[in-house]
């Protein structure tokens, strides 16, 4: 099939997201295909994919079985009012995502992104409160470096300073716990930190401080992704669990990165063994083909909205995507594509080789940590004095040029490959990378 348009040569007037517009501008990367674990590039260049695009493609890409999905759906039926209408591929997948939702979890509100999640699950916590005749429970609690999408609810609940400051005064009524990077005590961990459980005792402080008639619920990443892979400390989220449990505070597992396998099991609650009360989660639903983002939620909560007369609707709450037919089928065929080939499971399987590969890097110049959980990676860089992020950057722009995918955030390099990766992918990308690290100033 011949690609249309390979290069505009117009790129000003789209305004682009998280980017440094006008350095890309200058020098643009442009993908126009994929398929499996590679880009390909305007100029023909393969590309290996480090990330999984954003932390979504978790199939990889360009795969059959939600090709076939979507290209079929979209004839057949291309959208359904998602309010007082159905169709039946979104209760299949409704049915179908509880067949991997921990026990308790069988129910799903449909949303279109990670951000659209969390707000759905941060309002869910506050009216679920006030239908049980409990509606002083209204703050909200995060966690400082947490990152919960971009929408209001999200940034006010999230701790990363740069995606807050510019935006105002954000929500009220919303404290944060301390975050759990510790590198003195734990850098080079592989797999969970050993030291840390005690920063879970921060939310002890909190509640003492605004006692807990006024919390609603407490939002964390399992992993924190986006501010640069923290893993929780050994004990960390099991004495989360144990503070909400003994104060009534929902406890919302934000699974947008680490749903999907990225972990090695469907959910972190698999890998962890902490249930929560509710669960975001976006991304690999898809494997990134299409936007969609999913809310799990334990029956009780559920059941508690199905009250009052039959006729009036329980949650004032929904999208006009929300279960959107394309989306569905494109989830069904992630499924799929995901119990074909036993992708779920996958990177608990592949990640003492994936872990091996990585530490190798230690000693490299400038890498003052390394961590790793399933198929996720992260290399922390000693930044540049007084040029922070500029160390990462460059690193990135060189990995590019060089055919691998990477991803920074600070000066932290981020690796979460399509759970698709082999041993030998796994091999080049980390020589390709080695390389990178060594011709860093
Ligand atoms: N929650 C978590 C935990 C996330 O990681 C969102 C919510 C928001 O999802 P949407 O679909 O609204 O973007 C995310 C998104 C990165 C990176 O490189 C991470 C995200 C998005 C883009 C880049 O770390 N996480």
């Amino acid at each position: 099939m011949s690609k249309s348009v390979t290069r505009p040569n117009n790129l000003e007037a789209f305004w682009m997201p998280f980017t440094a517009n006008r350095q890309f501008k200058q020098t643009p990367r442009m993908m126009v295909a994929a398929k499996d674990m590679h880009y390909t590039t305007d100029d023909g260049r393969q590309i290996m994919d480090g990330t999984a695009g954003l932390w979504c493609c978790n199939a990889g890409h360009g795969r059959p079985k939600i090709v076939e999905a979507v290209q079929k759906q979209v004839a057949e039926l291309d959208y359904a009012p998602a309010f007082q209408l159905g169709h039946p591929k979104v209760f299949e997948l409704a049915s179908a995502l509880t067949e991997i939702s921990p026990q308790s979890m069988n129910h799903v509100f449909f949303t279109n992104s990670g951000s659209e999640s969390v707000e759905t699950a941060l309002k869910m916590a506050i009216a679920y409160h006030r239908v049980k005749g409990d509606g002083s429970r209204t703050r909200l609690i995060g966690r400082e470096r947490g990152y919960h999408g971009v929408n209001f609810g999200g940034i006010s609940v999230g701790g990363i300073v740069s995606n807050r400051k510019m935006f105002g005064t954000l929500l009220g009524g919303v404290d944060h716990m301390r975050h759990t990077h510790d590198i003195e005590r734990n850098a080079f961990t592989r797999g969970c930190p050993a030291y840390g459980a005690e920063f879970a005792d921060d939310l002890e402080r909190i509640i003492a401080l605004h006692d807990a008639s006024t919390i609603a619920a407490v939002i964390v990443e399992p992993m924190a992704g986006s501010t640069g892979v923290l893993m929780p400390p050994e004990g960390y989220l099991q004495r989360l669990r144990d503070i909400c449990d003994q104060h009534g505070i929902l406890l919302i597992f934000d699974e947008v990165i680490t749903g999907f396998g990225r972990m090695g099991g469907a959910f972190s609650s698999d890998v962890f063994g902490v249930v929560p009360d509710m669960m975001t989660t976006a991304k690999g639903l898809t494997s990134g083909v299409i936007p969609m983002g999913a809310v799990f939620v334990r029956d009780d909560i559920h059941d508690a909205f199905m009250t009052g007369p039959e006729h009036l609707i329980e949650f004032f709450h929904g999208y006009t995507y929300s279960g959107n037919p394309v989306a569905c089928a494109a989830a069904l065929g992630a499924l799929e594509t995901y119990h074909e080939e036993g992708l779920l499971t996958r990177a608990s399987e592949l990640g003492p080789y994936w872990e091996d590969a990585l530490h190798s890097l230690k000693g490299l110049p400038h890498v003052i940590d390394i961590r790793n959980f399933g198929l996720i990676g992260a290399i922390e860089l000693e930044p540049i004095a007084g040029e922070p992020t500029k160390r990462a950057f460059t690193a990135f722009l060189d990995a590019f040029d060089k055919g691998i995918l990477i991803r920074t955030t600070g000066d932290i390099i981020a690796l979460s490959p399509p759970l698709i990766i082999s041993k030998a992918q796994i091999d080049e990308l980390f020589g390709v990378l080695a390389d990178v690290l060594k011709s860093l100033d």
